[in-house]
């Protein structure tokens, strides 16, 4: 099993959630997806987090929109670390998700991310393994860093403009 599993309530998700497993891989974190749902297949998403816990995956990413009840069904289901992802859908753009994500009961923690939240999921997921993997902290120290010059381009480019 891979160190991080996605898990998303349905593929009208996946568009939003392809950075998760994108920016994972970019960190070099073994990474899967898949379609599971805490409302329309509890006993397969159930099975699932058993089978990846035996498998040895570290941490849990769940991403679901309006009744959002997919990552704390998961972490009502392991000890690993979850990270919730609410996802823009329906009438209430997410709203609703996010509040379904984050108000979990005390002992039963979702780590939540912003609404739509998919590149800061895959970084908190990592970031979490590289606690104990020192390669992975250096990455990702690397990453931070590009991103930091990146914007600096971007301001330099803006004030190039300005001058004219
Ligand atoms: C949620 O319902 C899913 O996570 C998705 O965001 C939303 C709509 O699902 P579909 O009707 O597009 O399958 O469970």
């Amino acid at each position: 099993m891979p160190d991080v599993v996605l898990m998303m309530g349905s593929d009208s998700d996946w568009p939003t959630l392809e950075p998760v497993i994108a920016t994972l891989r970019e960190l070099g974190v073994t990474a899967t997806a898949r379609v599971l749902s805490a409302h329309r297949t509890p006993d397969q998403a159930r099975a699932f987090v058993a089978e990846c816990e035996k498998g040895g995956t570290k941490v849990f990413i769940c991403a679901a929109g309006v009744a959002a009840h997919l990552a704390g069904a998961v972490a009502a289901h392991t000890a690993r670390p979850v990270i919730g992802i609410p996802v823009a859908s329906g009438p209430l753009n997410g709203f609703d998700a996010l509040l379904s994500t984050v108000q979990m009961p005390p002992g039963v923690p979702v780590a939540t991310v912003a609404i739509n939240g998919a590149v800061n999921a895959a970084v908190l997921a990592a970031q979490i393994i590289a606690t104990g993997d020192n390669a992975l902290h250096e990455k990702l120290v690397k990453w931070r860093a590009s991103q930091t010059l990146k914007v600096l381009e971007k301001d330099k480019r803006l004030q190039e403009k300005l001058q004219g």
